[in-house]
Formats: C-alpha cells, structure tokens, sequence
C-alpha cells in the first residue's frame, strides 16, 4: 500500500499501444494534418468539414481499440489505493474502460457540444454541419475538446489537486502543450515527489525528480506493480 495523495497526468503516450497514433511522434497525427487545420476554433470556424472529418476518423480508431496494460494498471493503483487521480489529455475513454475514474482536461470524442448555445450531449458516431444541437435545434454542432487558445477543462479542480498531491506522476506526455506541460512545476512546488514515464527522455525531464524509460505498457504496470 502506498502512503500519500497520487496526481497521475497521462498523454497520447499512454494509448500509443492501443494503437491510437501520438500527435507529435514520427507519424504522429500532426504530420498528416496541421494543427491549425483541425485544433483551433478558428479552423472550425473556416472549415467546419476539415474538423468533422477528422474527428469522425478519431471517434471510431477510439471505439474500436482497447485499453492496454498501462490503462489497466492505473485502474488496479485507484482500486488498490483511492487517494489517486488521474487527469488525461486524452479525448479516448481507455481509461474509463479499464475501470479508472480520469479527470479529462481535455474533453472527450463521446461528447458534442453546441458552439450556439454551449448544450453538451453524447456525440453520435459521425458529425457533420447539418448535426443539429437537441437544445436550441442550431446546427452548430462540435466535437467537446479543447483547442489551442480555448480554457482547458477542470482547471480549479486540478490546481487543488497538485496543491495537496505527494507524488506527481507524468506519463507518455511530451510536455510541450501548457497548462498540463505546468504541471510538474505547480506539484514540485507544493512539495510532491515528481516522476516522468516515457518512451524516451523528453525535452522536459529533467523538471522531474526522476524518470523511468520504456513503452507504458511495461513501464507503468512495473511502476504499480
Ligand atoms: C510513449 C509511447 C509509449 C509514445 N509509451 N510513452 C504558456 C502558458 C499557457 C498557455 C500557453 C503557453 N504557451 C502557449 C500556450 C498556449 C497553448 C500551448 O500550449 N501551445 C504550445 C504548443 C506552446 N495552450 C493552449 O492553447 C491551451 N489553452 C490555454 O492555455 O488556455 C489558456 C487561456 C485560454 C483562453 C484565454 C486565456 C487563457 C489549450 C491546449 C489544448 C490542446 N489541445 C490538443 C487537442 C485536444 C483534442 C484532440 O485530441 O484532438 O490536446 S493538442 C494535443 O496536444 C492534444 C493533447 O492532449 C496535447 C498534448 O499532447 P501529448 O499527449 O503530450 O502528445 P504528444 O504527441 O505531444 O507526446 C506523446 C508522448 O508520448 C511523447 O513524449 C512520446 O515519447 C510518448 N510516447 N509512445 C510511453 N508506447
């Protein structure tokens, strides 16, 4: 059993080996699109097909792939040990599937949300610009992530979090998209032991204590053992 509050961060790294691609990796997603084109509310506000499209192909890769060993290793941790949370930027529900509850920063491909009128309801499998909000009837349907320039979700919730955390945990996150990317600095300073879990050493570990290399599948479920 393990003593003290656990704040877990997990990235695309995390469901790599699920098969779900990375967005910054060699053949990462942002090698076949740009950014610009799909992650921004301006891109869906120029070209509101481009982002349907996108995220139609990323809700069903999602729905068709299973948690792996590392998503079932962090439901097993929360079980065994329930002062632990988990926050994902991952808009897949691996985790949820595995048994663990995740805090989604990031939102989430099972939701839409109005752009009109800010209604939140279950994404049907495909969307389009004819999808119509069950609220106010606009058509303005849109996947319910976050974007660059939009508040990621949870914020406060998160920041008391890592106020009170005693070990910080990242795993499979590049570290280059903020606020997540802050938050190793925000638990160091309130005193959590800090550990990066990653395929490779990345540009931010040295913010870590310590950091442990290899595929999540098999660094994770060692780690929690
Ligand atoms: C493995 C593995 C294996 C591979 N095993 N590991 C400074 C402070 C604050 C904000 C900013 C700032 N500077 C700039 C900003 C703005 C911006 C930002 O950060 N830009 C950077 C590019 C510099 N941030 C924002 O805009 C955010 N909002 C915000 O700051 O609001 C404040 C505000 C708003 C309005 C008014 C006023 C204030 C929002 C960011 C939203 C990011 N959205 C996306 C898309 C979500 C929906 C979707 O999925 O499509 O989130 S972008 C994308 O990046 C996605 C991810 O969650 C996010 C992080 O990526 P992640 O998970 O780290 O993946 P990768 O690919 O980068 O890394 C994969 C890692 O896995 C690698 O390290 C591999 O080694 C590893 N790996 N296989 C273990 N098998």
């Amino acid at each position: 059993m393990r003593d003290g509050k656990i704040v877990i961060l997990t990235g695309a790294g995390i469901s790599a080996e699920s098969g779900l691609a990375t967005f910054r990796d060699a053949g990462g997603l942002w090698e076949h699109v740009r950014l610009e084109d799909v992650a921004t509310p301006e891109a869906f506000a120029r070209n509101p097909d481009t982002v349907h499209a996108f995220y139609n192909m990323r809700r069903a890769q999602a729905a068709a792939a299973a948690p792996n060993a590392a998503h079932a290793a962090l439901a097993r941790l929360q079980a065994a040990h329930p002062d632990t949370v988990i926050v994902t930027q991952n808009v897949d529900a691996l985790h949820e599937r595995a048994g663990a509850t995740v805090i989604h920063m990031h939102g989430a491909l099972a939701g839409a949300l109005c752009a009109a009128c800010d209604h939140r309801w279950a994404a049907p499998p495909e969307m389009d610009t004819t999808t119509a909000c069950p609220a106010c009837q606009h058509p303005a349907a849109r996947p319910d992530v976050v974007w660059f320039g939009e508040m990621p979700y949870h914020m406060e919730t998160i920041a008391g979090h890592l106020e009170t955390a005693d070990l910080f945990v990242a795993i499979g996150t590049s570290g280059q998209v903020y606020p997540a990317a802050g938050f190793v600095a925000e638990a160091r300073r309130a005193g959590a032991r800090t550990l990066e879990l990653n395929l490779a050493a990345s540009d931010v570990s040295a913010a870590f204590d310590a950091h442990e290399v290899g595929p999540a599948s098999t660094i994770v479920p060692a780690w929690v053992h």
